[in-house]
């Protein structure tokens, strides 16, 4: 009922964040690219590999003076993988306890979503992917979303040599958006999901040009080949923005979605890292994946502040000069003085800049050492904190309360607007 969302407005007016100001509309108007970097961990930022990195063109972009990196940024997602990303970093709602919002809450339910409140600010919003359209029920949750085109497989010629692993090669998917990008009017918001450095991690030769690891685990040795060929499509692509001029008015935002390696691959893990006994506490450390926001005149540098997919959206926001002030999102400005730095990941266990949850075990995050000075109250503070926030989001999907969130000069999406078919004319 309608007074059920009562309680979340209020949580969210005790817990408002003010957003940092030296910030605020910094990236107005501009164009804004999110680019969707598969299962790419942050580690492999920097790596090397027999003398060559894995991922040159990232690196320079993480180095450079107007891009803003994160070293302690972390996936939340839960078995909804990619669409738990995907909700969190356009609503700033967590991921389901099971499943995947998308799919079980995406053709019903009410949102506030991203592609929504740009579009209500003059933006063109596309969605951009080599797979089938209704792969996690994309093609009905981005109508919910208000996303107003979604480029899926069967906009991009189709050939049999095009595909590896798990659908469209990276290089081929992103020079063949750009055919439709050209033709976004301007501002556009769009979003780019690549695949290729997907499990299992496969490529064909031709485009093998680093050696893979030799852990001798089978799963986890390719993961450097294709996170670099992710790593040569993103600098083609970022040389063909720079051709069209596009990158002098958009912002490129870049992030990873969740691991690549599972916390099944521990030893293969201590030989990439050189960490001895990698244990339950590195895995939960190994959660951090790239998130750097790049645009000309940015005022960059690499921020180590702790944070999460689901502060996406709300530093957006901010950069893009949009008050989120009413808005029912879980997450916060990163960029202010008072983002909390309390990250929770999907089954309750956290990290902190100092305390590190992994099932009833509480870490020194700096350390890696079981923490016992940390009291019995303040365990109980940052975990009530974690599964209030966690439970109070599960409840705006499950009970579909956005549709009772009444958010200033904001419009409802009516989802008949919206038709994702390829007219053939
Ligand atoms: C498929 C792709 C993969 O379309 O986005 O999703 P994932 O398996 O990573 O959740
Ligand atoms: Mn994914």
């Amino acid at each position: 009922k309608s007074s059920d969302i009562d309680s979340i407005e209020k949580y969210m007016k005790d817990n408002y964040v003010q957003p940092n100001v030296e910030y605020s509309g910094v990236a107005k108007g501009k164009n804004v690219f999110v680019i969707h970097l598969e299962s790419l961990q942050q580690f492999m930022i920097d790596y090397k590999w027999q003398g060559e990195e894995v991922t040159p063109n990232l690196n320079k972009i993480y180095h450079e003076d107007d891009t803003l990196s994160f070293d302690n940024f972390f996936n939340q997602v839960g078995q909804g993988k990619t669409a738990d990303a995907e909700l969190m970093l356009e609503n700033s709602l967590f991921g389901l306890p099971e499943g995947a919002a998308m799919v079980t809450d995406g053709t019903t339910n009410t949102f506030q979503a991203a592609p929504a409140m740009l579009d209500q600010k003059g933006y063109t919003t596309a969605s951009f992917h080599g797979d089938v359209p209704s792969f996690w029920n994309r093609d009905n949750a981005y109508k919910s979303w208000g996303y107003d085109y979604f480029f899926s497989s069967n906009y991009y010629k189709q050939k049999k040599s095009y595909n590896v692993g798990y659908g469209m090669k990276d290089k081929i998917f992103l020079k063949d958006s750009t055919q439709y990008i050209e033709q976004l009017p301007q501002p556009f918001y769009a979003k780019l999901i690549t695949v290729t450095n997907h499990y299992p991690y496969t490529l064909d030769k031709k485009n093998q040009s680093i050696e893979k690891t030799d852990t001798g685990d089978k799963t986890v040795d390719g993961y450097v080949q294709t996170a670099h060929y992710l790593d040569q499509s993103i600098g083609e692509f970022m040389a063909w923005l720079k051709e069209t001029g596009l990158d002098k008015n958009s912002m490129v935002v870049l992030y990873g979605d969740h691991y690549g390696i599972s916390n099944n691959h521990k030893k293969a893990m201590a030989k990439l890292t050189g960490i001895k006994n990698f244990n339950e506490f590195n895995d939960a450390q190994y959660q951090r994946v790239p998130f750097m926001i790049h645009m000309d005149g940015l005022k960059g540098g690499i921020n180590h502040t702790y944070g999460g997919e689901i502060d996406v959206l709300p530093t957006l926001m901010n950069l893009l000069g949009m008050d989120d002030k009413n808005t029912i999102q879980f997450g916060s400005d990163l960029l202010s003085s008072e983002h909390p730095q309390t990250v929770a990941f999907r089954n309750g266990n956290f990290v902190t800049p100092d305390v590190t949850k992994v099932g009833s075990n509480y870490y020194n995050t700096k350390t890696g050492k079981v923490d016992k000075k940390i009291s019995t109250a303040e365990k109980a503070k940052l975990s009530n904190k974690v599964t209030t926030e966690l439970s109070l989001s599960d409840r705006v999907i499950n009970g579909d309360l956005l549709r009772f969130h009444k958010l200033p000069g904001f419009t409802a999406v009516n989802r008949k607007d919206f038709s994702y078919k390829k007219s053939t004319t």
